[in-house]
């Protein structure tokens, strides 16, 4: 479009002479023009098909059409009211006893305004306060009524509408995506029997034991109290100091340093209940279980240099990356998996099923997929639905059950609690997003906001005025389990197999390929580097001493530190011993094989090869893959055969850790040109540092040359995700390029401090 083209299309604001002078006295009616239905929905409604593949999203998308329709807005062709519904004339100035004096008291329309901006936070989570979230369903593959009556498994196909919020836990609600952190994957199931909620993590064991200590693991990993940093991190003394006093972390450590806390993307990582639950059926039968979210996209992770600076370059990856996949429709998908185990295996396991810091490696009760969840639509509005969720551990349904797991049960009285502070009072559970989609009557009434308008005069049960309603359900509503506990003193201590603390950090690492290996120990090496007292440097490595040898041994190196003696065990037991457990890699469920959804940068300036650009485009979008024009400046750049490309974005907006690989089309004056400009070699030094895949077409190669990205991997054997080619050979050697898309990253180019 030519300037002057754009330029009519932008409007001017019409009104501005009518705000001053005589003429404010009668203010004309605001400049409105019909809104388009993309501006008024904002995110695809459930009526609107996804524009990739023309296909409504599926019933059972929208948690409550009844809760949620009744409460949303649009303010398409209506006038501006107050509050109360009265018109406003003029919503650019404030009431003035003169055109050049003071602000009158009595202006209610300026003060009811500024009255209602004030007061527009709420205080953000404890933890968890950075999110993002998605509705959708979760589908049965089966009926598990042998299992459970939990209402979403009564049979195969049945479909309950969810609300997942995703969160990293350490940081404050504006912090960054990408930073090392546990991230939770919290699960609202509006069933036909209330609202269950299953609020996990992406990492399956936890830093302690007991509740308890929940308030003081938060002080330690949260910014320091007397300065306030850092910010979204565990790379500070109050953290280590504390984790290195509280042995029973170390599991869960070696997932945190681990890649598991660096995901590319909320959609490809696993989430888990972490505790054991109970499922039971309709005849009180009961087995433990453990639940597992399996993403279908497979896990991928990033690098930590790279999510370092993704942080600055995207602080809003994740919530980006989920959002685009949505609207874009390909709404992420993961299938529920059991862990299921009685009471007499359980006490055959070498470790505690109540110890949240140990997991049931599979090698002991299988995965048994039941399920799937799938998110297709965006909320409409960030603070009515993300930020006004409120998950609660206790919100658990007939069928489902706790056990007693002392942090489990610490966590049933905390999230209500919270969300009274938070939310402001009892009434939470009427926000639109928390309500339940089935019936709900009881005879609680009044506080803070209350919504609901309760009928008659009956408040009470039993009672003969109203009929005895509500009645309670007898066996048709929620019964906790009967359990036999060995009859006890009151006590306030845990199991002796809580004392076990390296057993399975040891299993953990064991499980882990080389180049997982290598990532866990310089994730402890850098946080323990940031660490500002060395005594607490000691502590932790005689805590991974107990773990393994190689282990603490390349940490201490990076720390410039002797490998201290292993800190006193905690158990005169027998340590048990785990066989290797191949699940806990994370190259361990590939998933949907592919490239679909991933970011690709084509490098493009002047003098492109523009059947290159073209091609290299098509061949991407054809597998699913998102192609990017990336150049020096926004606007055109006028490819080699006189065709315009339009650039998307530049190399200063987007670098190139944003994308999963690079493609350097063909062009002798482009390359000429990228090469001579900072940003781009930096982009190919990153992609190449990263591992990511390269693609470089003929003079495109001069980039790469420029950049000294070398052409080989050090023994001289070739890069499997650095892929040169002719024009000419460009088909075949965009199938070599989407297949190393597809196995994402070139590990074997890595090599520790990186080279490039
Ligand atoms: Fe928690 C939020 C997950 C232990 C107390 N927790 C919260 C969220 C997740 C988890 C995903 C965010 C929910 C959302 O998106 O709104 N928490 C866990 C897991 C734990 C765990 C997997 C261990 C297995 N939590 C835990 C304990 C306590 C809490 C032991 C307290 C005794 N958690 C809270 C909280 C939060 C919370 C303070 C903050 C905001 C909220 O609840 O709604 O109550």
């Amino acid at each position: 479009a030519s300037a002057d083209a754009l330029a009519n299309t932008v409007t001017h604001n019409p009104n501005k002479r009518a705000e001053h002078g005589e003429a404010s006295r009668t203010p004309p009616e605001g400049h409105h023009v019909p809104a388009t239905p993309a501006a008024t929905a904002g995110t695809r409604s459930e009526n609107q098909a996804s524009p990739k593949t023309g296909v409504p999203p599926a019933p059972g998308v929208n948690p409550n059409d009844g809760s949620l329709q009744r409460v949303r807005a649009d303010a398409s062709g209506q006038r501006l009211t107050t509050n109360q519904g009265v018109p406003v004339a003029d919503n650019q100035n404030s009431l003035k006893s003169s055109l050049r004096g003071p602000t009158l008291m009595e202006d209610f329309i300026l003060r009811e305004k500024i009255t209602h901006f004030d007061h527009e936070r709420i205080p953000e989570r404890i933890v968890h306060a950075r999110g993002s979230a998605a509705h959708g369903y979760f589908e049965a593959y089966e009926d598990l009524s042998s299992l459970t009556r939990a209402a979403p498994f009564a049979q195969a196909g049945k479909r309950t509408p969810v609300f997942v919020r995703f969160s990293t836990v350490a940081g404050e609600r504006g912090s960054a995506d990408t930073v090392r952190d546990v991230r939770g994957f919290a699960v609202k199931f509006y069933t036909d029997e209330g609202n269950w909620d299953l609020v996990g993590n992406n990492i399956p064991v936890f830093f302690i034991q007991d509740a308890m200590k929940f308030p003081d693991l938060v002080h330690a990993v949260k910014p320091e109290p007397h300065n306030g940093m850092p910010q979204a991190a565990s790379a500070h003394d109050t953290f280590w100091d504390f984790a290195s006093l509280m042995p029973e972390s170390m599991h869960m450590l070696m997932w945190a340093m681990s890649d598991r806390a660096i995901p590319r993307s909320l959609r490809m990582m696993q989430g888990f209940g972490v505790h054991t639950f109970r499922l039971v059926n309709a005849d009180g039968d009961s087995v433990f279980v453990k639940f597992h979210w399996l993403p279908l996209a497979g896990t991928h992770s990033l690098v930590w240099d790279e999510a370092l600076k993704v942080t600055g370059a995207d602080p809003d990856f994740h919530r980006r990356d989920l959002w685009e996949a949505i609207e874009a429709g390909n709404g992420p998908q993961w299938e529920l998996a059991l862990q299921t185990f009685t009471e007499e295996q359980a006490a055959q396991f070498p470790f505690d099923v109540l110890d949240a810091t140990k997991l049931v490696p599979e090698e002991l009760a299988p995965l048994k997929i039941v399920g799937r969840m799938t998110l297709n639509r965006n909320p409409d509005n960030f603070f009515a639905e993300t930020e006004q969720v409120a998950f609660c551990a206790a919100h658990i349904i007939p069928g489902i059950d706790f056990t007693n797991d002392p942090l489990l049960q610490g966590r049933i009285h905390s999230y209500v609690d919270t969300q009274i502070s938070r939310l402001g009072g009892p009434n939470f559970h009427e926000i639109p997003i928390n309500a339940p989609i089935c019936p709900m009557h009881n005879n609680q009434r009044d506080g803070m906001h209350r919504q609901t308008i309760n009928r008659g005069k009956v408040a009470y049960e039993p009672n003969s005025l109203g009929g005895g309603c509500p009645h309670q359900a007898g066996m048709a509503g929620f019964t906790s389990l009967r359990t036999q506990e060995a009859p006890e003193d009151k006590v306030r201590g845990k199991p002796e197999l809580f004392a076990d603390h390296y057993s399975q950090a040891r299993l953990f690492w064991q499980s882990q390929t080389r180049h997982e290996q290598q990532h866990i120990i310089n994730g402890f090496r850098f946080e323990l580097s940031k660490v500002t007292v060395p005594a607490i440097r000691v502590r932790t490595l005689s805590m991974l001493a107990n773990v393994d040898d190689a282990l603490v041994s390349a940490v201490a190196a990076g720390l410039g530190l002797p490998v201290p003696a292993p800190q006193p065990l905690a158990t005169s037991q027998p340590i048990p011993s785990y066989p290797p457990s191949p699940a806990l890699s994370l190259m361990a469920r590939p998933g949907q094989q592919g490239i679909a959804t991933r970011q690709v940068a084509i490098l493009v300036a002047d003098g492109v090869d523009g059947d290159g650009v073209r091609t290299i485009q098509a061949a991407l979008e054809a597998d699913g893959a998102v192609p990017h024009i990336v150049g020096p400046w926004l606007g055109l750049v006028v490819a080699a055969d006189g065709a315009p490309i339009a650039v998307e974005r530049t190399l200063e907006n987007a670098p190139g850790v944003l994308f999963d690989a690079v493609a350097i089309p063909c062009g002798e004056q482009a390359a000429q040109t990228l090469s001579s400009l900072a940003h781009a070699l930096d982009f190919v030094r990153l992609q190449y540092r990263h591992c990511k895949p390269i693609l470089a077409v003929g003079k495109g190669t001069l980039l790469l040359a420029k950049a000294q990205i070398p052409a080989q991997l050090p023994d001289g054997s070739p890069d499997p995700g650095l892929i040169g080619t002719e024009p000419a050979d460009l088909p075949d050697a965009l199938t070599a390029f989407k297949h190393a898309l597809a196995e994402g990253r070139a590990w074997v180019r890595e090599s520790d401090p990186p080279a490039v």
